[in-house]
């Protein structure tokens, strides 16, 4: 999935991580790099224009507190997420709530509708869908299977003549639902009377949301399309289909970003269950593929995200825990006191008594002495400290400034945590996060 793109950022964001001091030389650079791997991946020249544009003005401003690198880092990843999706997230608001997609031919409306309602079904709505598609044949008899297959019912009628005669037949059983999903019919590019129909069904049904279904693999046309839809029927959303099948998308996301309205879904196959609720936040560090940009970048946030503790614990439990995980641990420990509710909850974790407590309870200037340390460790240090040797520690302690025995007290912290979490029973562990809600 944007195998291109989240390839190329990858490289950028190791590229920065790898800089000590980064010049305004440095900062062009690797903006050029990120506007060529946007570009190439079909984003628009105007979004990444604007994303270069606003990067550049928020490394310049001095800002209390953050490096350079650090004000680069979270612009850029600020910036990321902006494009990748804008404002709120996916949520049901009041019953019945009624979602429209729109799009055009083959873009994915009605296999995503069943989609989107199996996976609201399983949340425990009440879902129906409704076929209001006059135009492709055998439209209904489509949605009526999918809905037959996954328990979902399904309004609509056979050869279908009058777009709207489901809808007005059926309202007040429709209305009994708690969300209702409408299935529109599509064209092959956006007509006048194509936009007459569309906007009528947007009168009569009232829509709480208005999708815009969008294929990964559209490209710059994008633009055009989106804005269109837009003017005419005032979306709330993106929907972006076909994840699997394209490792490009940067022209869905463009959709939301001209549009200014958030991806609300992505598809990523053919199966009913493959749908996401979108968050770009987790899109982005995923297509960066590092948890390692969150860390990064949580002394530049104020509050660690509950997100990112959550992907902490779930690393703690694995046995898998980077140095930088374990940072974000402790460090977290004081912020939110999160880990410490799972410590305290856990019997086995009288073995905590074991570690120095002081490690725990880390001052804000050890904090930022572990930081400075870690940032002049490589990536693949972070994630595999035991590659730490004599002649690597006394480099790291020159590099940043401390002394040996600061770094030896970071590894001998993590190690400590390290073998705990190794020791402890996982099934236990799960079941207790999962109690937890994590
Ligand atoms: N691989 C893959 N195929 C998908 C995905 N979403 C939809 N498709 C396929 O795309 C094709 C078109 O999907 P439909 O849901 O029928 O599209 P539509 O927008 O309703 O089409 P019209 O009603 O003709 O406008 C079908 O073969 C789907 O199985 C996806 O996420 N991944
Ligand atoms: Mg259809």
């Amino acid at each position: 999935m944007l195998d291109n793109l989240s390839n190329s950022l990858k490289e950028t964001f190791k590229k920065i991580a790898s800089l000590n001091l980064i010049s305004d030389a440095d900062v062009d650079e690797i903006l050029k790099d990120v506007q060529r791997a946007l570009l190439r991946n079909d984003v628009s020249v105007r979004v990444v224009s604007e994303i270069s544009s606003n990067v550049r003005a928020r490394v310049k401003k001095e800002s209390k507190g953050l490096t350079k690198k650090e004000r680069f880092i979270k612009s850029l990843y600020d910036e990321l997420v902006s494009v990748m999706g804008y404002g709120e997230e996916f949520e049901v608001g009041k019953k019945p709530f009624k979602i429209l997609l729109v799009g055009l031919f083959g873009s994915g409306k009605t296999t995503t509708s069943a989609k989107i309602a199996f996976l609201l079904k399983k949340k425990g709505y009440k879902t129906c869908m409704v076929s209001l598609d006059n135009y492709r044949p055998a439209a209904f008899e489509q949605l009526k299977q999918l809905g037959d297959a996954n328990g979902i019912k399904v309004f609509g009628e056979k050869g279908l003549k009058k777009q709207l005669n489901p809808w007005k037949k059926n309202e007040k059983d429709l209305l009994k639902h708690d969300v209702i999903i409408i299935d529109s019919a599509g064209r092959d590019s956006l007509q006048d009377k194509f936009v007459k129909e569309i906007v009528e069904v947007k009168k009569i049904t009232e829509p709480d949301e208005v999708l815009l279904v969008v294929p990964a693999e559209i490209g710059q046309g994008v633009e055009a399309l989106a804005k269109n839809f837009h003017d005419n029927l005032n979306i709330t959303g993106i929907i972006i289909t076909k994840m699997d099948t394209s490792a490009k998308g940067g022209g869905a996301l463009t959709a939301s970003h001209i549009t200014k309205t958030p991806v609300k879904f992505i598809t990523t196959g053919e199966g009913v269950g493959d749908v996401e609720f979108f968050k770009p936040k987790r899109f982005v560090s995923r297509i960066l593929g590092m948890g390692d940009v969150e860390s990064l970048l949580e002394n530049v946030s104020e509050h660690i995200s509950v997100e990112s503790a959550e992907k902490t614990a779930k690393k703690f439990v694995s046995g898998k825990l980077s140095l930088i995980d374990f940072y974000e641990q402790i460090d977290s420990l004081n912020k939110m006191g999160s880990f410490k509710k799972i410590f305290s909850m856990m019997p086995q974790l009288g073995a905590l008594g074991k570690i120095d407590n002081s490690m725990l309870d880390s001052s804000k200037e050890k904090m930022s002495s572990y930081r400075v340390v870690m940032q002049s460790m490589t990536l693949d240090e972070l994630e595999n400290p035991k590659k730490l040797n004599p002649s690597r520690v006394s480099r790291i302690a020159q590099g940043s400034g401390v002394s040996e025995k600061d770094v030896r007290e970071l590894i001998r912290a993590y190690n400590q945590i390290s073998k705990l979490s190794k020791q402890m029973d996982k099934r236990k562990m799960n079941k207790m996060m999962r109690k937890m809600g994590l």
